[in-house]
């Protein structure tokens, strides 16, 4: 990073003199850096000390240039660890023909998986969720939300909503909801699923680490038990620079063929 680092900081003293604001000159030249590969996902950034005084800058300055980068999802910062350039990251490819859990994807990758908690715990049903989990406002709905992260990288957000008769208490639910349905027998053995494009709003993309307004797939499910009972309705989002959904077409006989029309 020695020499990458002269480069950045070089550029930004050189243009100390023409007026433009300096945190947006540090930002464009690390910008630079990371999109000409001279410091490569991954790499560590040198600390913001360091920065301030070889570009000649304030540490203000370092500071808004660094949360700008980290906004966009150029940087990642980690606790006590500092500041890195965002890790590269795998696409993964889905099949749409399989009802599996988001832990079981990730683990037949290879790839850990850890969930960031936005919220669990029971509530009265929206008039949505009564409609398709078909409760009555005496009913009580389990609502939990995670962000799913795979090999520390931000994936989706999912917001799921289970009647309370087959998640009476959100706080069992370790790494997979589905191994904790499964445990009690509710492990839902079918799945509609809608996907839509959408652009991430402030908010989302600042947990999924890419910039407001980045590509992403609306996805709801619909999971039923055997019984034909619709016991999950999750609506999640997912990063569209990450996921290929895949799904196997095959010929449609005569009688699907009119089916379908
Ligand atoms: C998948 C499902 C989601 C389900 C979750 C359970 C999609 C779009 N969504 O991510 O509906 O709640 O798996 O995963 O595929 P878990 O068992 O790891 O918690």
């Amino acid at each position: 990073m020695a020499d990458a680092a002269e480069e950045i900081f070089a550029a930004v003293r050189a243009a100390a003199n023409n007026g433009a604001p300096l945190y947006l000159q540090l930002k464009k030249s690390i910008e630079d850096a990371v999109r000409r590969g001279i410091i490569g996902p991954g790499d560590a950034l040198p600390s913001e000390r360091d920065i301030a005084a070889r570009a000649d800058v304030s540490r203000v300055t370092v500071r808004k240039a660094v949360q700008d980068l980290v906004k966009g999802g150029i940087l990642v910062q980690r606790h006590g660890s500092g500041t890195f350039v965002a890790p590269r990251v795998e696409r993964v490819e889905q099949s749409l023909s399989l009802l599996t859990s988001f832990t079981e994807d990730m683990a037949r990758r290879g790839m850990t998986v850890r969930s960031e908690w936005l919220d669990r715990g029971v509530y009265a049903p929206s008039p949505e969720e009564m409609m398709v989990l078909g409760l009555s406002s005496s009913d009580m709905v389990a609502r939990i939300s995670r962000l799913r992260i795979a090999n520390d990288t931000p994936l989706a957000i999912e917001r799921a909503s289970l009647s309370s008769s087959v998640l009476p208490d959100p706080g069992a639910v370790g790494t997979s909801l589905y191994a904790t349905l499964e445990k009690t027998g509710h492990r839902p053995v079918r799945a509609v699923q809608r996907i839509s494009a959408t652009n991430l709003g402030e908010a989302d993309a600042r947990l999924l680490a890419v910039p407001a307004g980045s590509a992403s797939l609306n996805i709801e499910r619909i999971s039923y038990l055997a019984t034909g009972k619709a016991i999950e309705f999750t609506r999640s989002i997912y990063r569209g620079d990450t996921y290929d959904f895949v799904a196997e077409l095959r010929l449609a006989s005569p009688s699907e063929q009119s089916g379908a029309r």
